[in-house]
């Protein structure tokens, strides 16, 4: 690595020493066809610094145990490290309290769980729900559910060719028939950062709750859900550093109190008789059955080393790494990017003339470089930009502009080998 890269100065105060982080994530010295892995599919999933992997290991080895059901020491010490974990979530989102934090499987779940016990129950036939076009699936197909089986409306913000949601067609959709808005903070396919505070705003004149997919944000930006008013907001662990099987669903606590539970079973009751059944209080009521201890434990530790390092540090390192890919590949005029807002977290997608994206991945697999291809679960993103899928490079906290060298010298073989 060129070593003025490895560390770069973010203001007067601050350096950010990226080798130092890349030495905390073991899987980086890996390599792969014989080559150093360049790790490029962080919208995928990013990968695990060396304190959550022993965090979990740690829990395994010196806490296994039940929790909030035992009165012995191990019980109430994993009670302890899982409740605690709730609470660095609770400040690194800035809920107002930690019941408002429901520890989920991740962000699909988190979705479905409002899907099914916030809207579905209040949806009458003819109601509207509004979504828009640059949707991963997981915020797709589960309106699409509580929509066909109440006969509502499904309405859809459309985009622009540079990725921006159309702000006027959002307030052309509101009716009094609109029940529930759900926006994805930042597109995971386009890169594109949502104006979601206008959007929050705009639908709470209109008496509309509305929920953020974050799944995309929380790990590129600083996220302040009082800050930003929203209702409900859903996030996955394993974005963000942390392991994979947990994430968060955040609610404003009256709504979530409003809520009937999502799913049954043990420790989300209060009582249970064969007449009747009353509910644990929250967030337990949405926790039901033995939870992903480990991996709440393990998230609180990713939160504890982002924090570390500093959520705005990482912007500032990502959107450096953007800008520098941005303008390395603008000069193969054979590829065209998909997704050009000015507002971008550090996504960029792109397609080659006369190169499938397919194609494009496992040559560059073959340098050691892990790349995206395919719809990336936004086939309506694909359908938009009438094409069947792109390549995708997604920039996390330990890339360097060395990496995107690799990259982009890759693109230059392959346009060489097929173009
Ligand atoms: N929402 C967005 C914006 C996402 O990017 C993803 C996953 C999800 C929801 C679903 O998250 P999960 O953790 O519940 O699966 N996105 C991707 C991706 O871009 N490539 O693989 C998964």
């Amino acid at each position: 690595m060129n070593s003025k890269e490895e560390i770069s100065v973010i203001s007067n105060s601050t350096i950010y020493n990226v080798e130092a982080i890349r030495n905390d994530f073991p899987i980086l010295q890996t390599t792969v066809h014989d080559n150093p892995l360049v790790y490029l599919d962080n919208a995928a999933t990013t990968q695990k610094p060396i304190s959550v992997i022993k965090e979990a290991q740690k829990y395994y080895s010196t806490m296994n145990s039940n929790i909030h059901r035992g009165v012995h020491a191990l019980s109430q010490v994993a009670t302890e490290a899982y409740e605690t974990a709730r609470i660095k979530i609770k400040k690194f989102i800035n809920a107002l309290g930690k019941n408002e934090i429901i520890f989920t499987k991740g962000t699909t779940e988190s979705i479905n769980l409002v899907a099914q016990s916030y809207v579905r129950p209040n949806l009458q036939a003819g109601d509207e729900v509004i979504i828009s076009q640059m949707e991963h699936h997981s915020n797709i197909v589960p309106w699409q559910l509580a929509c066909k089986e109440k006969n509502a409306k499904l309405k859809i913000i459309p985009i622009d060719d540079n990725g921006d949601l159309i702000f006027k067609d959002f307030e052309k959709l509101i009716t009094d028939r609109t029940k529930f808005v759900s926006v994805v903070y930042a597109s995971n396919s386009l890169g594109t950062i949502n104006p979601v505070k206008k959007i929050i705003d705009l639908a709470h004149q209109n008496n509309i709750p509305v929920m953020l997919d974050a799944a995309q944000a929380v790990n590129h930006l600083p996220v302040d859900v009082q800050d930003l008013d929203c209702d409900f907001l859903a996030f996955s662990g394993h974005k963000l550093y942390g392991p994979t099987g947990i994430g968060i669903l955040y609610g404003k606590v009256n709504l979530l109190d409003s809520m009937p539970p999502y799913q049954g079973g043990g420790d989300m009751i209060s009582k249970v008789t064969f007449k009747e059944t009353t509910y644990n209080e929250l967030p337990h009521k949405f926790e039901a059955g033995t939870p992903n201890i480990a991996g709440a434990i393990g998230l609180g530790e990713a939160i504890d080393y982002i924090s570390k390092v500093g959520i705005e540090n990482i912007s500032f390192h990502e959107m450096n790494l953007l800008e520098y890919a941005t303008e390395a590949v603008s000069d193969i005029p054979s590829l065209k990017i998909i997704g050009t807002s000015k507002e971008k977290v550090s996504v960029l997608s792109f397609v080659l003339d006369d190169v499938h994206p397919h194609d494009i991945g496992t040559f560059l697999d073959f340098e050691g470089v892990a790349i995206r291809t395919g719809h990336h679960c936004t086939q309506p993103v694909m359908d938009r930009y009438n094409i069947p899928a792109t390549s995708r490079a997604s920039f996390a906290m330990y890339n360097t502009k060395a990496e995107i060298n690799v990259l982009v010298n890759g693109l230059k073989k392959i346009i060489g080998v097929f173009g």
